[in-house]
């Protein structure tokens, strides 16, 4: 981990520092050759001072079990698990059709390039990324580099305690407004370089669904979903608080469904403008739950990206530590 002068960062007002960079893009502020992106932002004193947040001992999975959602959503492969014997009293697993984004994961930079300007993050071609893992952009960048302070926005728990239903298998978004009301409602400050957790509601009300109802809502024209509005006031925020990586607890951060062609989605704004890690299907209620116990709502995370060369994306294998 590098250490950053946060005062030396651009305001989101400021990008792009590089000539002929896309507007709103942060190409060029890490680098050039620069592969982390916006995880750029923790740091080794973060990751220290995070580690003063461990007062509990208490530790929560922020993934879903393997093969959680069934079916997959947008389509994608069910992974299957087989036990192979490896000898009379011995075995081995195979996870067959494994796909890495079949549920809880971090999008990599490689998932997403700007449908206009043909770019994935930091002006990366796509032929760099087919040509594999030592030009292209890859998870495998970041074994080593996530964990740090993570905060959780309790979004969901913020708006019913307002009074407000959350419906949050339909299409609705949570303003930049309703995040900073729900920060200042947990007593909470969004520092800078910090994993941001935003509980939408989705995750649990999934899983209330039966079988038929998981099925049904799977396909990609089918999937709806509250999420992190889709605007400018939304992307300036997080480069502004010096967000490092975001994980919710709904399909794709962003509302469901989108446009694939309409390049204000979060996905073209942050994966490759920002180089913003997205972190979807994240499981954040239990974590919610003992934040609004002890009304602590900063703790070590630590993920730890899947090891495989010119990986597109990673389950987080990820934990929050109080
Ligand atoms: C979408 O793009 C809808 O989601 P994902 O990030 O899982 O591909």
């Amino acid at each position: 981990m590098k250490t950053i002068d946060f005062a030396k960062i651009p305001s989101f007002d400021q990008l792009p520092v590089k000539k002929d960079a896309p507007p709103e893009s942060a190409w060029g502020v890490f680098g050039d050759d620069d592969k982390l992106g916006c995880l750029n932002f923790l740091t080794a004193e973060g990751l220290v001072e995070a580690a003063a947040s461990v007062q509990s001992g208490k530790v929560f999975r922020l993934d879903a079990k393997v093969g959680f959602a069934k079916p997959p959503l947008f389509g994608r492969a069910s992974v299957v698990h087989k036990i192979v014997p490896l000898g009379p009293m011995a075995n081995d697993d195979i996870l067959d059709n494994f796909n890495t984004q079949e549920g809880s994961q971090w999008d990599g930079f490689a998932h997403v390039g700007h449908i206009r300007h043909e770019r994935f993050y930091n002006g990366v071609p796509a032929s760099a990324i087919q040509d594999g893992p030592a030009s292209g952009h890859s998870v495998h960048h970041w074994i080593d580099k996530f964990a740090g302070r993570g905060v959780l926005i309790d979004a969901y728990g913020y708006r019913k305690s307002q009074g407000r239903p959350v419906k949050a298998l339909e299409t609705d978004s949570y303003t930049v407004a309703e995040l900073d009301a729900a920060l200042a409602w947990q007593g909470t400050t969004l520092k800078p370089g910090s994993i941001l957790l935003v509980r939408t509601g989705w995750m649990e009300e999934y899983e209330s669904l039966t079988p038929q109802g998981k099925q049904a809502i799977a396909p990609f024209d089918k999937v709806q979903s509250i999420g992190i509005e889709r605007s400018t006031e939304t992307v300036a925020w997080l480069w502004n608080h010096r967000v490092a990586a975001i994980g919710t607890d709904c399909p794709a951060v962003e509302p469901l469904p989108f446009d694939l062609g309409d390049e204000r989605a979060l996905h073209y704004r942050l994966l490759p403008l920002l180089g913003l890690p997205l972190g979807e299907l994240f499981v954040l209620a239990a974590l919610a739950e003992d934040c609004a116990r002890d009304r602590r709502y900063e703790f070590l995370v630590v993920s730890v990206p899947i090891y495989v060369e010119g990986g597109i994306a990673t389950p987080p294998n990820a934990v929050a530590i109080k």
